[in-house]
């Protein structure tokens, strides 16, 4: 018997928490992880560059270089994080035989049956996105270009992953949410700001007008405020993806580095959920923009968090990690961000959010302040750390160990 833990079980219990029940709904929530950190946004498909206005900085040793240098990265960092996760992949890391190649626009699901073989051993689903950037034809724009041939390439790149994303939802049983985010603006002043809005509004219809089971693929649209070298106008802004996704039956997903610096995603997410059906998160953290340094147990974290628990509408939510820094240990990086959003989710079902919420109805703002203050310092790492073990991952910092072993022995010979 852990007796740190059995005392924490009654401080929560004091306040009708009961850490056990929590542990248990804990392990299910699904945490969508990333496999672009593994190889800072590199891909397979092309040796085409980092585009579209986003930048993974940092050269630290080790980068993935294959797809099974890849998998055994992300088989490393899955085996030292606790509960349910799914795995999200990009279509650039499409997987081609020896000597063949299909373009974008001509991806078929074989070209990822090995992600699929990987997911199935392990029991992930698999979520997807279409890749419109590090590609020639996505140079310039996208689906909101002015050429017509570009702007139908891409449009055929978002219908080939449907059906690609149709392909993980029936071969591993669950849901495929497909992310649509397109790199398109202007990094200065543009003349005409409907005409790209018009035609990636067109691109839409026509990718969704392809015809897909709602039921298996959640197709969604993620907006941004604006990418390096497009600063001034970005297509896919907040009120045309929300506005797009809400008219047409899409999820609307949210990334918390696409904002001003003082707007923040938890204060958004009430707001979508009464008006969607669904919605989806890109969980980041932006430092001044949108860099997608790692995510750690920070206040807004803890608050998106609050906001996914307190709504008792977690199954609705999707939630995927996006960060990608490559200036540190990369599968310490998916670790370290896993776990902190993990026990973000800990805290925020170690709170005793009804009682707050009749406290604010009541009026009672003093006591409210009182106890959420008193809440920050009670036992949260005892839970953490039996949550941890009781799912066959380390609960100390020894997970950095294994990392550090690995680094000696792996990662350190790829060079
Ligand atoms: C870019 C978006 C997008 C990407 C991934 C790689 O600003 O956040 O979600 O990070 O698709
Ligand atoms: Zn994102």
């Amino acid at each position: 018997m852990n007796v740190i833990y059995e005392e924490a079980k009654k401080r929560y219990a004091e306040f009708g928490i009961d850490t056990e029940r929590v542990m248990n709904d804990l392990a299910k929530a699904e945490i969508s992880v990333h496999c672009w950190q593994g190889d800072d946004v590199g891909g397979f498909d092309s040796p085409d560059a980092l585009s579209g206005g986003i930048q993974a900085t940092g050269n630290y040793p080790g980068k993935a270089r294959t797809p099974d240098e890849l998998m055994a990265d992300i088989d490393k960092a899955l085996s030292l994080v606790p509960g349910a996760h799914k795995l999200n992949i990009h279509a650039c890391y499409a997987i081609f035989e020896e000597g063949e190649f299909a373009d974008r626009d001509a991806l078929e699901p074989k070209h990822f049956k090995k992600w699929v073989d990987f997911a199935l051993e392990r029991g992930l689903g698999i979520d997807f996105n279409p890749t419109f950037f590090s590609h020639p034809k996505a140079a310039e724009f996208t689906l909101s270009s002015p050429d017509e041939e570009i702007r139908k390439f891409w449009v055929r790149h978002g219908i080939a992953c449907i059906r690609i994303a149709e392909y993980f939802a029936e071969m591993t049983g669950k849901v495929s949410v497909m992310n649509i985010w397109i790199p398109d603006g202007y990094k200065d002043i543009p003349a005409d700001r409907i005409g790209p809005r018009a035609r990636f509004k067109e691109s839409l219809d026509e990718i969704i007008g392809c015809g897909y089971d709602k039921e298996k693929v959640y197709v969604c649209l993620e907006s941004k405020v604006f990418g390096i070298g497009l600063e001034s106008y970005t297509v896919g802004s907040a009120e045309f993806t929300l506005g797009y996704a809400q008219a047409n039956g899409l999820v609307p997903l949210m990334d918390n580095g696409h904002y001003h610096p003082t707007e923040v995603v938890s204060d958004k997410i009430s707001s979508l959920l009464l008006l969607n059906p669904k919605l989806a998160l890109h969980i980041t953290r932006s430092v001044r923009w949108d860099s997608d340094h790692v995510v750690r147990y920070d206040d807004e974290t803890k608050e998106i968090a609050k906001e996914i628990v307190a709504s008792g509408r977690m199954d609705d939510i999707a939630m995927a990690l996006d960060f990608f820094d490559a200036s540190i240990n990369r599968i310490a990086a998916w670790v370290i961000g896993i776990r902190s959003f993990r026990k973000a989710l800990l805290s925020a079902m170690l709170t005793p959010n009804a009682m707050f919420t009749e406290l604010q109805n009541k009026g009672e703002m003093t006591k409210l302040m009182a106890l959420q203050e008193e809440m920050k310092t009670l036992p949260l790492g005892a839970v953490w750390e039996e949550f941890c073990v009781r799912n066959g991952v380390p609960g100390d910092l020894s997970w950095l160990a294994e990392i550090e072993k690995y680094e000696k022995e792996v990662l350190r010979h790829r060079v």
